[in-house]
């Protein structure tokens, strides 16, 4: 499948069971206005469909990345802005959708991570760098705050005064400080980076679909309960894991001394 919206390319990796989003207006550096944000969630319905007849899971991991060379995303379209807060509030922000999708989203990020482009990679799975990227949140500049839950999600990853620092200063931050920060999971070296990206979704891609569907519940979970919560949800998904074929497939594969096989059944 190679399908073009207006301002995201689609491809899926039958092999690999991998979707590529690829935010597609480099001009404005991957700025989000309201066609981008559409096509954020129409790519991934798209995805979605593309896998819905087959057996088991087909589509194990999505990438979200940016076009050109300079930017994954510098943020809503300052052009167009009020369309960001306006629009129609019954539609689904592509933040959220990206948050309750299914398989998991992989920011990868080349470049400018700012404002609602670094709250898009939050509402991510799991946050890739280069190391020349860099990440803030301009929009205090604009007499705002980060409209996306920006000031929430650094405050859980990397505590309220990192938080502060971004959202009330503005400033740029590089990669290599983000990842101290835990604000993204790994941060490559520029020259190596399209191929660690890609070695860590193949991996994620071939582990067992319904358990790793199941972890994203689990960790999202974490974030907004209590613990007592959190065990019980815990148990449920257990539960229904220990009944999948993939469950079985993985117990034989070890007593046989294989590579198991998983199908997402
Ligand atoms: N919007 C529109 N165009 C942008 C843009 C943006 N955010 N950022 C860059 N561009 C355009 C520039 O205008 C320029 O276009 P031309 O002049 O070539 O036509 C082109 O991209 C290249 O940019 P520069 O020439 O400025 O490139 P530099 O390397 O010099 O600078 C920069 C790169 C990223 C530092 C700079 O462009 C910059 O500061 N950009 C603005 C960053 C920013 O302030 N972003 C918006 C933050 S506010 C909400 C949810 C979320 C939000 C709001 C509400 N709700 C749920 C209600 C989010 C708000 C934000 O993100």
């Amino acid at each position: 499948m190679d399908e073009s919206l207006e301002t995201v390319l689609v491809e899926f990796d039958d092999d690999r069971g991998v979707g590529t989003l690829t935010m597609n207006r480099p001009d404005a550096l991957n700025a989000l206005n309201g066609q981008l944000r559409d096509d954020i969630v129409a790519g991934l319905e798209a995805l979605e469909e593309e896998t819905e007849d087959r057996e088991g899971v087909a589509l194990r991991a999505v990438v979200l990345e940016g076009a050109g060379e300079k930017a994954f995303c510098a943020g809503a379209d300052i052009g167009g802005f009020s369309d960001e807060s306006a629009g129609d509030s019954s539609a689904r922000s592509h933040y959220d959708v990206i948050r309750n999708f299914p398989a998991p989203v992989i920011a990868k990020i080349d470049g400018y991570c700012l404002g609602g482009g670094l709250e898009t990679a939050l509402a991510c799975d799991f946050r890739l760098a280069s190391e020349g990227s860099t990440f803030g949140f301009p929009e205090v500049n604009l007499g705002i705050l980060p409209g996306a839950g920006g000031v929430q999600y650094v405050s859980k990853l990397a505590g309220p005064a990192v938080a502060k620092e971004l959202a009330m200063t503005g400033e740029h931050i590089s990669a290599e400080r983000a990842g101290e920060e835990g604000i993204v999971n790994h941060v490559y070296a520029d020259d190596e980076f399209d191929d660690e990206v890609d070695a860590f979704v193949t991996d994620l891609a071939g582990q067992a679909p319904l358990a790793i569907q199941a972890i994203k519940k689990s960790a999202d979970m974490a974030v907004h309960s209590g613990l007592e919560e959190g065990l019980a949800y815990d148990r449920t998904l257990f539960e229904g894991l220990l009944q999948t074929e993939d469950h079985a497939e993985g117990a034989a594969a070890f007593a046989e001394d294989r590579e198991p096989e998983f199908e997402g059944k």
